[in-house]
């Protein structure tokens, strides 16, 4: 595909196909079940969906790459056609190259091409556009007492370094995306740094891409209620990264989140194209 058109911030659909996914996991692990979520985000209006077979929710364990594999090759080549196209989240070089091959047309990465020394050659071949999103340390050990001296600092500086070592390896520079990590590797006032200075990653160069939905910060800030009941929540941050200009917001909530775009971009920006 060609590089990412954005008139309004897109909006990514999650697709888990995990048992352990922290919001949904264990929703959707059969082919058919994921057909039927994904036939119900895209109808609700998602631009990508992204579709992921192991979670990085704070102390999950890696799945072997033939189970991560097995669970998000048959759900992408089923996707195929589905009229919009199909991210993968995977740290993996074999499992971005087998997705790739069945169809998906973006990496997702939330370890920014680190992860796997695989990865990096897998990406430029591919021609595909790359979410590079920071995180400090792995899934397994990230929220064991992250420190910065500056977080928003040092996570545009590592993003920066991460886009120069893609386009040295030879991957376009318009074909980047990046994400400062919501969770991965923060304290709840980290996140909130990040989310107040947003505006401060668009000197990057690279679109913007946030995901806050449902995730554990929103519990924090909310008496501590369960990852299903953290919609308002979502939308609220969703609606911080929409305010700092962000290219595309990863969220569970598809239609939720369009509703409160169209509003937002209604009051602020005069658009009113329904649907649009
Ligand atoms: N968050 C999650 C997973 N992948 N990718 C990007 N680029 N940005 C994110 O913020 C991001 C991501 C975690 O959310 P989820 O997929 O719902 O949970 P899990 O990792 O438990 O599957």
């Amino acid at each position: 595909m060609g590089p990412l058109v954005f008139g309004r911030p897109l909006v990514m659909g999650v697709l888990n196909v995990t048992p352990d996914s922290f919001s949904d996991g264990g929703r959707y692990l059969s082919v058919d079940a994921a057909l039927v979520q994904a036939r119900r985000l895209i109808g609700e209006g998602a631009d990508i969906l992204d579709v992921g077979g192991e979670s990085t929710r704070p102390g999950a364990e890696p799945v072997p790459v033939d189970e991560e594999l097995r669970r998000v090759v048959p759900v992408i080549e089923a996707l195929r056609d589905c009229g919009v196209p199909v991210s993968v989240d995977t740290r993996r070089a074999t499992v971005m190259r087998a997705a790739l091959e069945a169809g998906a047309a973006i990496l997702n990465d939330v370890s920014a091409l680190t992860a796997d020394p695989g990865s990096l050659p897998v990406a430029a071949a591919s021609g595909a556009p790359v979410v590079l999103m920071h995180a400090l340390g792995d899934p397994r050990t990230m929220q064991d007492d992250p420190r910065y001296d500056d977080v928003v600092g040092e996570v545009h500086d590592y993003l920066a370094a991460r886009i120069e070592t893609c386009v040295s390896a030879g991957i376009a520079r318009d074909r980047l995306i990046v994400d400062p990590g919501i969770g991965f590797g923060k304290t709840l006032e980290h996140n909130l740094a990040l989310l107040r200075s947003l505006g401060r990653f668009h000197a990057l160069g690279c679109p913007l891409l946030l995901g806050v939905s449902r995730k554990s910060f929103i519990g924090r800030l909310a008496g501590g209620v369960p990852a299903d009941a953290r919609l308002a929540g979502s939308l609220a941050g969703a609606l911080a990264g929409v305010l700092h200009g962000v290219h595309i917001l990863r969220v569970h909530d598809v239609a939720d989140t369009r509703q409160a775009i169209a509003v937002w971009q209604a009051i602020f920006q005069g658009s009113t194209t329904e649907g649009s």
